[in-house]
């Protein structure tokens, strides 16, 4: 029944030319989501919806992201809740230009985020269950389509070697386990389609460093956006 109210969504969208094409950037921790981000907001014809990470440290003076690290068992609804409810925001924005990209979506903080909380026994099933019924009927009910996702899959050990790299402080304790799961919970979604089809997916090997990533926007370009 989720899935039923995202494909009429998205068919809906496809008999209407006049709305905007909206791309949602997916990859794990680390894959180079906001590289790609500000590769294409140099395009006046796109809109760019990008630091959400920002939200999420300063939530009217709380890091909601550090308090998940430090305890997601205690913090990890709150912090999920809070996520949704940024992710429907960007979901919801209306844009005067033809293409919006977004990092991340409402799908894979499910998909993703959440189920991997509740099977690493992270999240008791409560908040599990209060999640999941918030997150149906927002799919179901709200007026929004995503058109294309663009998974940037790359090896779990790069993206642990990124996040090494760039030090977000946060995230300094995050372990290869820890994205091996988020890993194989994308695998499911946007691979093997555990959790159905939503729209269609576009999948660029994100092992390459970032100048050979930046050619690979240029010449997928078309592609990405559904030209
Ligand atoms: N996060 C989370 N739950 C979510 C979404 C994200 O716990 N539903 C966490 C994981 C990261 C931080 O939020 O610690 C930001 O993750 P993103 O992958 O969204 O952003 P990055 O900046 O890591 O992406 P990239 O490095 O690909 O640009």
């Amino acid at each position: 029944i989720l899935r039923s109210g995202y494909i009429r969504n998205f068919q809906s969208h496809q008999h209407s030319s006049m709305e905007t094409i909206s791309i949602c950037v997916e990859g794990n921790i680390g894959a180079g989501k906001s590289e790609m981000l500000n590769f294409f907001a140099k395009d006046p014809t796109i809109e760019i919806i990008s630091e959400h990470v920002k939200k999420w440290q300063n939530v009217n003076g709380h890091n909601m992201l550090d308090l998940m690290y430090k305890d997601p068992y205690r913090w990890g609804f709150t912090f999920q809740s809070y996520v949704q409810l940024t992710m429907l925001q960007n979901h919801m924005s209306k844009s005067a230009k033809p293409v919006q990209m977004m990092e991340r979506s409402i799908y894979s903080a499910k998909y993703v985020f959440v189920e991997n909380l509740y099977k690493s026994g992270l999240m008791p099933s409560v908040d599990y269950e209060v999640l999941t019924e918030w997150f149906n009927w927002a799919t179901n009910h709200l007026d929004f389509h995503v058109d294309r996702i663009i998974y940037l899959r790359c090896h779990p050990e790069t993206a642990l070697e990124r996040i090494k790299k760039r030090n977000r402080k946060e995230e300094l304790n995050i372990t290869l386990e820890y994205l091996q799961s988020l890993h194989e919970q994308q695998e499911e979604w946007l691979i093997r389609g555990c959790y159905g089809k939503h729209a269609e997916v576009l999948v660029l090997d994100a092992e390459q460093d970032l100048e050979s990533m930046l050619e690979v926007f240029e010449n997928s370009r078309n592609k990405i956006l559904c030209l």
